[in-house]
C-alpha cells in the first residue's frame, strides 16, 4: 500500500484547525503549486479547465464503475453555482490510511497524485487527458464537502482551497453506500465559473456511450432540467448518434476482442462501424475514455485490418468486375463513421497536443481482432459485404475520374496550378510563425483589408461569396472549387491524401467576415472546410475568427469602438450619463452601427480588428469531436427538420441578430 507519491498530511489540532507539521507543510505546497500554476494541471482557466474539474471528478466514479461496483452517477449543478457529483459506489474509504496515520479520505482529497493509487488492485482506466487527481479540483474550489456512505454511517469532511476544516465527521447513519463530491469552483482561479449544461452533457452522454453499464445522469438545477444517459447498446448506439440525419447504407458491425499486450495486461478492443451517403469519413477513436484526437496505434490498427480484409472478400467472392479497378483504403473510407475505444493498462501518449496513442503491441493486436471478427462478420452477411465493396468501387471510380480531370488541367495550366493564387496579397515574411492569413468576405473588404494590413506579416486572401458546402460534396468535386483550392493553395498544406498541416504557411489562418447572418453563414462553410479536411490546423491552434466592432461612438475628435452591447453601454457612460439621467452628457455623441467591414475604411479596419495590439480573435477549438461532428450536419447537412430545431433553440442565446 505504501506509495511514495504520497506526503504526510497534517494531524488536526485541539479546535479542528490543521497542526502544521513539515509532512503539511508539504501538502500545502503541493496545493499552492496547483493554484499557482493551475493551466499546468488542469490545460487552462477558461471554460475548458473550469469543465474539466466536473470530468476529472466523475472519472473517479466511472473508475468505481467500471471496476463493477457502481452504476448510477448523478452529476448536479446547482442554483448556487456548485455541483456535485454522486455515485452508488463503496464509497471511499474514510478508516486510517495505514502509512498516513490519518483517514485515507483526507490523504484522496488533499494529497496531490494519490487519487486511486490508494488501491493497487483497481488500476485507473478511466482518468481526464491531464488525469491529476481530485486533489487538485479541492485546491481550484473555495469549498469542497466529501460525504461518504459506508458501513451504515454517513461520513463528511469540508475543505477549502484545499485544506480540510475539520476531522472526518459522522454525520448520519446510511442504509446504502456512495461518495458524493461537492465543489465550488474559485472565481479567484477561473476567468469564469458558470457551467453549462450542454458542455457538461456532450461529454457525460459520450462517457454513457463508451461505458455501457453506467448510467449518467445531469441535473441542473438552476434550469429545472434533467436529462439521463444509458446506452445498454454502446458503440452501435454511438455510431447511430453520431449519423442521425445521414442515410445509413450500411448497418453498424461491432466488433469486441481481448489481446494480450506486453507486461502481460489485457488490451480490451471495442469497435463499431457503418456506412452512410455522405462522402465524409468520420473516425472517432478513445484510449481509457480518452479522445485521442491525434489517433494513433489504435486507428492505424483498425484502418490496416478494414481496407485488408474488405479487398481479400472482394477478390475472394469475385466482386470486383475489373481487373482495372483496385480498391485502395481511402475507397474504404468515403461515408465511414468509425468509434475506436480501447482500454490500455499503461498507456503511452504522444504527439503535439499528447492525443496520439504510442503503445505499438496495440497496432497488431486491434489489427488481429478486426481481421478475424470482420472476415466471419462478411461469410455470415453476404448481402452487407457486397453493398460496402459495392460502394467502394463507386468510390474508386470517382476517385479514378477526378485524377484523370486534374491530371489534364495540371497539363494544360501547370503553372497557375503550382503557383499562389492571384487574388492572394501575401506578405514579405517566409516565417510560418510570424506569418498570418486573412481570408475576407467579398472583394470590397478584402480591398480595405489590404490597404490596412501590415503587409510585411499579414496576408489577405478575398473569397468571392459563399463557398461550395462540403458537407454534402465528395472530395474530387470539392476539388474543382475555386474557392477552395485558393485556400488549399494559399496554405501550401496540399489536399486531400497529400494534406499536411506542418506545411501550413501561416501560424494564423484568421476568418474575417461581417457580423451579421451572411457573414456567419459563410464563416459556417468555412469551419466546416477546415472540421472535415483540414482538421489537424484547428487542433494545432491555428484557426481563427476575427472579432470586428459593431459600433462606433464619436464624441468630439474622439472615437470608440464597441464589440458588443455590454462595451457600448460602457463607453456610452464613460461619455457621460448615468441611469438616473441617461442623456446627460452625452451630448454631441454619435452613435453608427457598422453594418458590414465594407463600411470601415482601411485605417479603421486596422484598428479595431487587425492590429495584433488591440484586436481580439477568437480561437477556434474542438472541445467534444462526436458532438462537433453532429453539429455541422446538422447545419450543414440534407435534412431541414434538425436544423430547424437547433436554430430554435438556440435562438434565445442570440442577442444581436442581423437579418
Ligand atoms: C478504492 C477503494 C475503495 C473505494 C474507492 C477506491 C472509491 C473511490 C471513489 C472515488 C469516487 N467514488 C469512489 N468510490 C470508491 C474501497 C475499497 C473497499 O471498500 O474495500
Amino acid at each position: 500500500m505504501a506509495d511514495e507519491n504520497i506526503e504526510n498530511s497534517a494531524p488536526l489540532g485541539a479546535e479542528g484547525m490543521p497542526a502544521y507539521s513539515e509532512g503539511s507543510i508539504k501538502v500545502l505546497e503541493g496545493l499552492e503549486a496547483v493554484r499557482k500554476r493551475p493551466a499546468m494541471y488542469i490545460g487552462d482557466v477558461g471554460d475548458r479547465g473550469l469543465h474539466h474539474l466536473i470530468y476529472e471528478v466523475v472519472d473517479n466514479s466511472i473508475d468505481e464503475a467500471l471496476a463493477g461496483y457502481c452504476d448510477i452517477i448523478t452529476v448536479t449543478l446547482h442554483n448556487d453555482g456548485s455541483c456535485s457529483v454522486q455515485d452508488n459506489g463503496r464509497g471511499i474509504p474514510t478508516g486510517m490510511h495505514p502509512v498516513k496515520k490519518i483517514s485515507t479520505l483526507e490523504v484522496v482529497m488533499c494529497t496531490l497524485h494519490a487519487g486511486g493509487k490508494f488501491d493497487k488492485n483497481s488500476y485507473k482506466v478511466s482518468g481526464g487527458l491531464h488525469g491529476v487527481g481530485v486533489s487538485c479540483v479541492n485546491a481550484l474550489a473555495t469549498n469542497m464537502t466529501a460525504t461518504i456512505k459506508r458501513d451504515g454511517t454517513v461520513y463528511e469532511q469540508k475543505y477549502s482551497r484545499g485544506v480540510p476544516q475539520s476531522n472526518v465527521q459522522e454525520v448520519g447513519t446510511a442504509t446504502d453506500t456512495g461518495t458524493q463530491i461537492r465543489f465550488w469552483p474559485d472565481d479567484t482561479i477561473f476567468n469564469t465559473v458558470e457551467f453549462h449544461f450542454e458542455r457538461v452533457a456532450d461529454r457525460l452522454r459520450e462517457l454513457a456511450f463508451l461505458n455501457p453499464t453506467i448510467a449518467i445522469k445531469l441535473v441542473d438545477e438552476r434550469a429545472s432540467t434533467e436529462e439521463t444517459f444509458f446506452f445498454p447498446g454502446g458503440l452501435t448506439q454511438f455510431v447511430t448518434y453520431v449519423d442521425e440525419g445521414k442515410p445509413q447504407v450500411v448497418e453498424p458491425i461491432t466488433i469486441h476482442g481481448v489481446g494480450d499486450g506486453s507486461d502481460e495486461t489485457e488490451v480490451v478492443v471495442d469497435l463499431c462501424f457503418a456506412y452512410n451517403s455522405s462522402y465524409a469519413e468520420t473516425v472517432l477513436s478513445y484510449v481509457n475514455n480518452i479522445n485521442t484526437v491525434e489517433g494513433g496505434t489504435h486507428v492505424s490498427g483498425f484502418r490496416s485490418a478494414l481496407t485488408r480484409t474488405l479487398n481479400t472478400y472482394a477478390t475472394q467472392n469475385k466482386l470486383l468486375k475489373s481487373d482495372k479497378i483496385s480498391l485502395t483504403g481511402e475507397d474504404f473510407r468515403e461515408g465511414l463513421t468509425a468509434i475506436i475505444s480501447v482500454k490500455v493498462a499503461e498507456p503511452q501518449f504522444e504527439g503535439q497536443t499528447k492525443t496520439k496513442l504510442g503503445n505499438g503491441d496495440v497496432d497488431g493486436i486491434v489489427r488481429s481482432i478486426v481481421n478475424e471478427h470482420l472476415a466471419l462478420y462478411l461469410d455470415t452477411n453476404p448481402s452487407i459485404g457486397k453493398k460496402i465493396i459495392e460502394k467502394a468501387v463507386l468510390a474508386a471510380e470517382a476517385r479514378i475520374a477526378a485524377r484523370k480531370s486534374r491530371e489534364l488541367v495540371r497539363r494544360k495550366n501547370a503553372l497557375e496550378f503550382s503557383s499562389l493564387p492571384g487574388k492572394l496579397a501575401d506578405c514579405s515574411s517566409r516565417d510560418p510563425e510570424e506569418c498570418e492569413v486573412y481570408l475576407v468576405e467579398g472583394d470590397s473588404a478584402g480591398g480595405s483589408a489590404k490597404q490596412g494590413r501590415d503587409r510585411r506579416f499579414q496576408a489577405i486572401l478575398p473569397l468571392k461569396g459563399k463557398i461550395l458546402n462540403v458537407q454534402k460534396a465528395r472530395l474530387s468535386k470539392i476539388l474543382e472549387n475555386d474557392e477552395i483550392r485558393a485556400i488549399f493553395t494559399a496554405l501550401g498544406t496540399g489536399f486531400g491524401e497529400q494534406f499536411n498541416a506542418s506545411k501550413c504557411r501561416y501560424g494564423k489562418i484568421i476568418l474575417m467576415a461581417d457580423a451579421d447572418v451572411d457573414g456567419s453563414h459563410i464563416r459556417t462553410l468555412i469551419l466546416t472546410l477546415f472540421f472535415n479536411y483540414m482538421r489537424d490546423l484547428i487542433e494545432d491552434g491555428k484557426v481563427y475568427i476575427a472579432q470586428p466592432p459593431l459600433y462606433k461612438v464619436k464624441k468630439g475628435k474622439t472615437e470608440r469602438y464597441a464589440y458588443n452591447e455590454k462595451q457600448l453601454e460602457e463607453v456610452l457612460a464613460q461619455y457621460g450619463g448615468d441611469e438616473e439621467d441617461p442623456e446627460r452628457g452625452r451630448k454631441n455623441v454619435t452613435l453608427s452601427r457598422f453594418k458590414g467591414l465594407g463600411e470601415m475604411n482601411p485605417e479603421q479596419l486596422w484598428e479595431t480588428t487587425m492590429n495584433p495590439d488591440t484586436r481580439t480573435l477568437l480561437k477556434v477549438s474542438i472541445e467534444n469531436a462526436a458532438a462537433a461532428t453532429r453539429l455541422f450536419e446538422t447545419l450543414m447537412g440534407d435534412q431541414v427538420e434538425p436544423r430547424r430545431d437547433f436554430i430554435e433553440r438556440n435562438a434565445q442565446y442570440v442577442k444581436n441578430l442581423d437579418v
